[in-house]
């Protein structure tokens, strides 16, 4: 894998050049949430120039939210990239960098990554759920990434939970991402009287023993445990990376394996963490670009 790669996330925006597989410029700033499509190129723009890139180098480039076929960019979750919604991202970023682009979501870029060279290698049935801004994820079958044209395929996140009973940023009611997500869970903490401004805040409290944090944080890893235990009925999966600022916090995968483990064997995948850490969207963009080519 070799290149120039950006992440958009929710709540960061990172570039990298990757030679051999490895980063070896990386630069990182935080998403602007509600930012035009102009304004996002802009910060694309920018941000790949800080690592070296120029005409006429390719660049491949994953995106929250979803993609289709034709790169048509859109929020799925209105609340998290306010002004993106049928962004032709493709062509943009090809009038503004005049070079060749390619456009993915960054959950799908992931799982692609960690299927090949991360957690997920040698597993026929596996998965990737990334629990940060949002939760988001990517199913990876005998080495095939599963999309959809409209780019929908894999947003797990937007899967109904039990433990949730909050309208969601997507129009739908009670989805995992409204009770596991980052943004859902300072938006808890700060419903419950306790002022934070973000979920760091409340991973920090919950680390110190705060009661209330650490019902917040559980029912979050519940949720996606649960989560886990029915992708596996649908897909028969073997195993499960999870990843993400919050899915990579200190403890979260021990309490989603703990809550896991009332489940029935059956459907109890290996829960692990991503091998490529925070880096797994930005090497699976270009792994991803070079497999979509044949
Ligand atoms: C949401 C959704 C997914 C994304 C996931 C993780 C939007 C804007 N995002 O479920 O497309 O993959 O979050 O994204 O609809 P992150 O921002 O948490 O990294």
């Amino acid at each position: 894998v070799k290149g120039f790669a950006v992440d958009l996330g929710g709540t960061k925006l990172a570039a990298a050049r990757i030679e051999n597989g490895k980063i070896t410029e990386r630069v990182q700033c935080a998403t602007a949430s509600g930012a035009s499509p102009g304004e996002q190129v802009d910060a694309i723009e920018r941000l790949l120039i800080q690592v070296g890139w120029q005409i006429p180098d390719a660049v491949s480039i994953a995106v929250a939210g979803r993609v289709t076929t034709q790169g048509v960019w859109s929020a799925v979750n209105v609340g998290t990239l306010t002004s993106i919604q049928d962004t032709p991202i493709k062509e943009l970023l090809k009038a503004r960098l005049g070079c060749t682009v390619f456009v993915c979501n960054d959950a799908i870029a992931a799982a692609f990554a960690e299927a090949r060279f991360g957690s997920g290698a040698g597993t026929s049935h596996f998965a990737y759920v990334t629990v940060s801004t949002g939760v988001g994820g990517g199913i990876v079958i005998d080495g095939m990434p599963i999309s959809s044209p409209n780019g929908l395929a894999g947003h797990v996140g937007f899967a109904s939970s039990r433990l949730s009973s909050a309208i969601c940023g997507s129009g739908r009611t009670a989805t995992v991402e409204s009770i596991a997500g980052g943004r859902a869970i300072s938006r808890i903490a700060n419903q419950n009287g306790h002022r934070v401004r973000s979920a760091r805040d409340v991973f920090e409290a919950a680390a110190d023993g705060a009661n209330w944090a650490l019902e917040i944080t559980q029912t979050s890893a519940k949720a996606i445990a649960i989560l886990c235990a029915d992708l596996t009925t649908t897909l028969g999966l073997q195993k499960v990376t999870l990843g993400g600022s919050i899915g990579l916090s200190p403890g979260y995968l021990s309490s989603v394996q703990e809550h896991l483990s009332f489940e029935p064997e059956l459907f109890r995948p290996d829960i692990v963490a991503a091998n490529l850490m925070h880096d797994s969207a930005l090497v699976g963009a270009i792994a991803l670009s070079e497999f979509s080519k044949h």
